[in-house]
This record gives structure tokens, sequence and C-alpha cells, in this order.
């Protein structure tokens, strides 16, 4: 202790925490007063970084940790004294009626939502090198995951303005969770796009810190085997969101501005704003505390399962058990199968996509009591069945949907079951990994998560009375896929399936080999009959009608090899390329009234 003698009166205090919690071999070592005190002191702000950025304070992290650890070491279950059993949620069945009434009452509540990505991950399963928000959604625009989730959102705004007339338009916030590994390249995302169109105000991102290390049952904090005054850390995972979010005061702040909702989605699934809509208006429409989207999902799927979790005690929750833990825990209540799918072809736990939508005045009211600290859990690796050793350090983690659990018993928990190709097509592994899915599970990477865009759109179309060709089936990067025609078109077209009905008319027809891509605002098409590339912007101030029979080589989606050093990684990821030969291209930059007949 004499050694902390050189140091402030804080960092003092955090030295003697460390020693009351069992922390002394961090100074163990320590040379004498004078020897290394830049670094001495470097670990004592790592230290007080750690504390200040963890709710309860580090003390509070290595008790919790001790706690768990004791409970892994014991091979206690988590849902020690639960059953689970399958939970009843609102389904959705795009198009319909009760979809179209969701939609409609999702859009008016828009603007009195605020939207949170998280996007501190650093999609370590994809193993692409950038943040996954700048990567391509779809290669026919190039547009970029972050691109299209703004104008998504500003599109949103702008409709839900016009429903609520008379009212001044508010800026829908954006939040952004990034972490060291991804905050630099987001912000610059951002800076060089011109926030992609959004006010900079509008835009907040809350930076996530990593959390200490533990290098033993003991909870002892883990020094960096290199540096003696470096603990080493890990991420915490998107747990973290709900700190962050409350100690920010942001929550305040939009209570504050009359907003309601609380809409949290993932970095990089494209289809997700085609469901929130129908969503949100459930949320609104059910008075969900908490809403969270889920889809069909297989048995064995890496995504995590809805639950209903029913304890002997009479408590009983709504939940996501993650993928890992449900087919053990069906396993010890009586079901001798495991995860299975059942006569449906899925399992009948939907899987959770991890959108999730809250009220904000409960939630506001459930972190002033838990600072927005969520349930931790840990995962440490063993080195042999004694459970006393480790094979390398492990952490405190946390995920964001885990936040009902310390809820009391009179939220009101809900969920809402969409179609998957609606809704659900994240990237998140990389090709290797995706060729060796199970047939029938869906892919979850760069190739089908653009083709998954194509999909989505064309069949969107169709229920709207377009013809379109059926898809043919073809092999990328070992996967094999659907390619439907190349249908896209920017939020400002259309954010509702009501939109798509007034813009497209009678008599409409694309072909498969097609490239349709509409970027204007008020864009109508009729009479079209499409066998090649056609694209079609305009300025916001003019009405375009465009039909006529266009028919040209087209844009063609071409196999490259994923190994090929010359392409960029964006492209090698999805095993195709869109080879641009001829197209029709029109742009209306004038106000008025255009009908374009080819
Ligand atoms: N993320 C962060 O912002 N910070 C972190 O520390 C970690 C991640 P992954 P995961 O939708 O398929 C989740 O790694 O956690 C962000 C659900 O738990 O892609 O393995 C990250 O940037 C699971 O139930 O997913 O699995 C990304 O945006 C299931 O729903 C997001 O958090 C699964 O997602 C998710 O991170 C799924």
């Amino acid at each position: 202790q004499k050694n902390l003698l050189i140091l402030s009166p804080e960092q003092i205090d955090l030295g003697k925490m460390l020693l009351e919690t069992g922390q002394g071999h961090l100074f163990e070592s320590w040379p004498d007063p004078g020897v290394d005190d830049d670094e001495k002191k470097a670990l004592l702000a790592q230290v007080s970084l750690l504390n200040s950025s963890y709710p309860g304070g580090l003390a509070s992290y290595i008790k919790t940790a001790r706690e768990l650890l004791a409970d892994s070491k014991a091979g206690r279950n988590p849902f020690d004294g639960f059953t689970p059993s399958v939970p009843s949620g609102e389904v959705l069945t795009f198009g319909d009626d009760n979809f179209i009434q969701y939609e409609e009452s999702g859009v008016k509540e828009v603007q009195n939502a605020a939207f949170v990505l998280v996007a501190g991950g650093l999609g370590e399963r994809l193993g692409y090198k950038g943040i996954k928000v700048a990567l391509p959604m779809e290669t026919t625009t190039g547009t970029c995951f972050l691109q299209h989730y703004i104008e998504s959102i500003l599109s949103l705004s702008q409709a839900s303005h016009k429903h609520a007339q008379g009212e001044s338009q508010r800026d829908v916030p954006l939040v952004i969770m990034t972490s060291d590994d991804t905050h630099g390249h987001t912000l610059q995302l951002l800076e060089s796009n011109s926030y992609f169109g959004m006010k900079p105000t509008q835009v907040k991102l809350l930076k996530q810190e990593k959390v200490a290390c533990l290098a033993d049952n003991d909870a002892k904090l883990a020094l960096d085997p290199n540096n003696q005054y470096k603990i080493q850390t890990k991420p915490h995972g998107h747990g973290d969101v709900h700190s962050l979010l409350y100690s920010s005061g942001l929550l305040k702040e939009w209570k504050d501005a009359g907003l309601r909702w609380v809409l949290f989605f993932q970095d990089t699934n494209g289809l997700l704003f085609k469901a929130i809509p129908a969503a949100l208006g459930v949320s609104v429409t059910k008075e969900y505390h908490v809403n969270s989207l889920a889809v069909p999902r297989k048995a064995k799927e890496a995504i995590g399962g809805i639950t209903k979790l029913t304890h002997t005690d009479g408590r009983e929750m709504v939940i996501n058990v993650e993928y890992n833990q449900l087919d053990p825990l069906l396993r010890a209540t009586g079901h001798p199968d495991g995860d299975v799918n059942c006569e449906t072809g899925y399992s009948p736990y939907p899987g959770n996509i991890n959108q999730l939508i809250l009220e904000l005045g409960p939630y506001i009211d459930e972190l002033s009591k838990t600072g927005g600290s969520i349930k931790e859990f840990i995962n440490p690796k063993y080195k042999d069945s004694t459970k006393t050793e480790f094979k390398s350090s492990t952490r405190l983690e946390c995920m964001m949907q885990d936040y009902p659990k310390t809820l009391p018993p009179t939220a009101r928990v809900g969920f809402t079951v969409t179609e998957i190709w609606l809704a659900y097509a994240p990237v998140k592994n990389n090709p290797e990994d995706a060729a060796k899915v199970p047939k029938g599970n869906p892919y979850h990477s760069a190739t089908s998560g653009e083709t998954a865009i194509y999909r989505a759109n064309s069949m969107i179309l169709k229920k709207a009375g377009v013809k379109i060709d059926d898809p043919v089936t073809q092999v990328f990067n070992g996967q094999e896929v659907e390619v439907w025609s190349r249908i896209v078109w920017k939020p400002k077209w259309a954010v509702t399936f009501s939109d798509i009905k007034n813009k497209v008319k009678e008599n409409n027809s694309v072909s498969q080999k097609s490239t349709l891509v509409i970027k204007g605002s008020n864009v109508v098409i009729e009479d079209l009959k499409l066998n090649g590339a056609l694209i079609v912007d305009s300025v916001d101030e003019a009405e375009v009608k465009v039909g006529g029979s266009v028919s040209n080589s087209g844009w063609m989606i071409e196999s490259v090899d994923k190994d090929h050093s010359e392409l960029p990684e964006e492209v090698r990821i999805r095993g195709f390329e869109i080879k641009k030969v001829e197209q029709l291209e029109k742009f209306y930059g004038e106000p008025g009234n255009f009908c374009f007949k080819a």
C-alpha cells in the first residue's frame, strides 16, 4: 500500500477497494515508488474507467462474478425451477387487413419513437474487417446498412408526420451504440456521408466500454500477460445499451419531449424496417411495455427462442432463451428430444431477432430502479472437469433482450411473430460456416442477406398485383439460394404496404433476369413490362408515371470466387457481383407531372 502514497485521493480509494475485494495481486509485484510510476497510474486510470462504466462499480462487478462463477462451478442451472412452454403472441401475415391496420397505427406513432441501433460488435463470426453497418445491404445500388436504416427512419418519420396533421415535425432521434472496435469508423462513415440525410444533432453515438476479465473462480482480475499494468478486457455484450441510455440522460430528455417508444435493432438486418411499422402498431394497440419481434425458427438454429418460463413458485415470464440453452432446458424438463421442429417444420419456440420495442415510461421507471443493469451470465471454459482453472480468462456478459427478466409480473410483455422472408435476413456468418449450415436452415450470410432483399421486394410487389417470374436456384459460395428479380426501392418511395399499393397500378410484369430500381418518391408504375434493367429517379416535387415495354440486356448476377484476392472483401463474402451490361435510366430533375411510356 505504501506505493499508493504517490497517488490522488480518488486513486487511493480505488486501490483500497481493490484490496478489499481480493485484488491485491494487481499490486503484488509492483516495484518501489519512483519506478514505473506512470504505468502504475495508467493501471489506476484503467481501474477508474472500469469502475465508472459499470453500474454499481467494480466492487459490484466482482461480487456478481463470484456468485456466477460459484453457480457455474456447482453446475447450477440458471433455469432451476422453471418449466418452459410455448408462449402465445400476435402472429402477423404480411399484407392482410390486420397487418395493414397495424402498419397504419404503427406509422402514426413513429414520430413519438426513438431508434437505437446496437453496433458495438465486431462480427467475429462474419470475419469481415470493416464495421458491419458499412457493408452494402445489396450490391445492385450498393446502399450500406447504415444508409438504409437512416433513410428508413427519415421516411417513416415523414409518413408519420403526414398522419399527424398540424403538428410540427419532430426529428426522430437515432442512437448508435458503438464500442472501441467500431466507434471511429462509424463516426467517419456518418461524417463522410453527411449523416445520410439526418441532422447530425439527431444522431447520438454512445460508446460501450469493455469489462474486466477474470482469471479464476475467485474473480481475480486478469492482468495482461504482456503488461503487468494492464487489466485484460473483453466486450460485455449488447445488454450495455440499457445502462448507457440511462446514464446518458437521453431517456429523460425523450420523455420530456413527449416521446413514447424506444425501438432497438441490430447491425445487419436489411429486412427489418419492413416489419417495424406493423410491430410498433402491435405495441400501440396492445399497450405492450415490451414487444419483441420474432420469426419462425428452425430447431437448433443459432438464434434464441422466445419461451414462456413458469417457476414452481408461480413466477412467469416470456423471455428469450439462447439457442445453446433451449435444447438442454427442454431435455431437462420432460422433452427427451429437446429442441425439435413440430408439424409446421419449425420449432414451436419463435426465433428472437432482437428487435425490441419498449414503452418509454415503464422503461424509465424500471431503469430508475436498476440503473440499467441487466441480468448477466458467465461462460468460463474450464481446463478440466475439476472446474478449478480456466483455459483463458473469462468475463461477465449481458444481452439486451434479457431486460424483461427484472420486470414485475404486472408488466405487459408480449411478442409479435412475422414471416421470415419479410423481417429477418442478418449477415452474421462467413462463407465457410454458412456453407456448412444444414440444408433448409438459413445461412445468415452476406449471400443470403442480399438475395433475401430481392426475394422480399419481389414478393411484396407480387402481393400488390405485379406479375413477377419465379426465382431460379443458384449456388454462390457453396450456398443454394433463390434468385428473384433484383427489385430495390428507396424507403422514401414506400415504407408500408399501403404505400406500395398506391404506387403500383394495373398490368405490371417483371421477368426474372430484370433489375428494377426506384429511387424517386412519387413514382407510379402502370402497364410496365420489364425485361432488363430500369432505374427511375426523380426529385421529390416530380410526379412520375412509368410504363410500357422496357427490354434490354440488363444487369447480370455473376458468381465470383470467394478466394479471388483482387476482389473487394464485400464482394467475395457474397460470392457474386452485379455485372451492369445495359439499362434504361430515367431521371426527372424538375417539379411537375411526367409520364414515360417505353
Ligand atoms: N453488439 C454490441 O453492440 N455490443 C456487443 O458487445 C456485442 C454485440 P451478434 P448474438 O439476431 O440472430 C443475438 O453478435 O449476440 C451488437 C441474440 O442474442 O450479431 O450472437 C452487434 O453489433 C440472439 O438471441 O448476435 O445473438 C449486433 O448488432 C439472436 O437474436 C448485435 O449486438 C441473434 O442476435 C447482435 O450481436 C440474431
